[in-house]
């Protein structure tokens, strides 16, 4: 089954999101598969945004993933890497749809509260980085309900 790494940046756990983001998709149906709360340092935070070194914001950008502890998660489900970006909303909050955690909770780009995969191949290779030990293997009883 797909799965999709997902991060509480540092302005969505000092706002006391981290219950509420959870929860958005735990009720969705998807399956947690991993979960920490962490600091991550420069380097880390370099590696995860890679993709990225060229753009002007870079810097200030892994500033920000810096300033203080995110919560790293793996989610599970039938398209989840699809519908976690449209349960996270547009990059730009200015942009984000009300009812997106993005359009609900976030203003300005640089501080939006939350980072979802791009891809299947990007979110395998964000897990890896993140969770090198692994994620948890095991089956929610509530599946039968959720999938047909
Ligand atoms: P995404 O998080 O929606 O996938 P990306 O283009 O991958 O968006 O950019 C990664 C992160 O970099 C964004 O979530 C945002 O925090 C930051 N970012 C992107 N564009 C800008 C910008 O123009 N100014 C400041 N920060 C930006
Ligand atoms: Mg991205």
């Amino acid at each position: 089954m797909e799965q999709t790494f997902i991060m509480i940046k540092p302005d969505g756990v000092q706002r006391g999101l981290v219950g509420e983001i959870i929860s958005r998709f735990e009720k969705k149906g998807f399956s947690l598969k991993a979960l920490k709360f962490v600091n991550v340092d420069r380097q880390f935070a370099e590696s995860h945004y890679a993709d990225l070194s060229a753009k002007p914001f870079f810097s200030g950008l892994v500033d920000y993933i810096i300033s203080g502890p995110v919560v790293a998660m793996v989610w599970e489900g039938k398209g989840v890497v699809l519908t976690g970006r449209k349960i996270i909303g547009a990059t730009n909050p200015l942009a984000s749809e009300p009812g997106t955690i993005r359009g609900d909770f976030a203003i300005d780009i640089g501080r939006n509260v939350i980072h979802g995969s791009d891809s299947v191949e990007s979110g395998n290779k964000e897990i890896a980085l993140w969770f090198p030990e692994g994620v948890v293997h095991w089956q929610s009883s509530l599946h039968s309900w959720i999938y047909e």
